[in-house]
């Protein structure tokens, strides 16, 4: 299945997640297990959805580079394919979770999808876009509902993966986000709250297949 759809998952409940994932996890690039999970269930939730899919471990680490490399030492022994860390830490934080890592792919934060984003973050984008590429995040969490921050993004590098939320709930449409650069897109609410959820994963699936753009498609593996 070529999709580029990543299924974030925000529930505490694991047995709703485990079926989810059973449900949708051939027809999905990842689901993405954020904090609520992980508290409910602890770090093999990550390893119980990598039955069905791949698993991208959104932890938004941001600490000194020692409790960093632990944390994303447990993520890789869990099996995930990929992480997603904070950089504003810097890259010296950044790189521990890259090597700690390993295999497991590390998506470095440089701009988000909320409004308090333009606080902080957006001034120091390019900074942070920098920063990412030196410390070897393999991909950067750009937002799927801001289209000039995204192209801006995506003119700054070629090479990362561009992982985009903000697609639904928050806004965001997966055809506005591809043509602006996007390579993998981020749906959380918009799928796990609808009603019959492997449908609103077909209809995404479909949005972004018509997608006919100049966006490069990257083979990710
Ligand atoms: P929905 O808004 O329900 O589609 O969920 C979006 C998902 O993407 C949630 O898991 C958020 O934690 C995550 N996210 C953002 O919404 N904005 C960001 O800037 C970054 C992330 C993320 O890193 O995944």
């Amino acid at each position: 299945m070529n999709s580029k759809l990543v299924v974030a998952v925000d529930v505490f409940d694991c047995n709703f997640a485990l079926d989810l994932a059973r449900e949708i996890g051939k027809e999905v690039f990842a689901i993405k297990v954020n904090w609520p999970l992980l508290m409910a269930r602890g770090s093999s939730i990550v390893s119980e959805l990598g039955q069905y899919t791949r698993v991208i471990c959104d932890l938004k680490i941001a600490d000194i580079p020692n409790t960093n490399r632990l944390i994303a030492g447990r993520v890789a022994e869990e099996g995930a394919w990929g992480v997603i860390s904070h950089s504003f830490t810097g890259e010296d934080s950044l790189r521990a979770v890259v090597e700690a890592a390993g295999d497991t792919k590390v998506f470095s934060v440089v701009a988000m999808s909320h409004p308090g984003s333009s606080e902080f973050i957006y001034p120091s984008t390019d900074a942070l876009i920098g920063l990412s590429i030196k410390a070897g995040a393999y991909g950067l969490i750009a937002p799927g509902n801001d289209y000039s921050m995204l192209s801006r993004i995506r003119s700054r590098t070629r090479d990362q993966v561009l992982m985009t939320p903000g697609i639904g709930a928050q806004g965001g449409s997966p055809e506005e986000a591809l043509k602006h650069g996007a390579d993998l897109l981020i749906v959380g609410r918009a799928i796990y709250n609808a009603e019959k959820p492997i449908e609103a994963v077909r209809e995404f699936n479909a949005a972004i297949s018509s997608f006919k753009g100049q966006a490069e498609n990257k083979q990710l593996s």
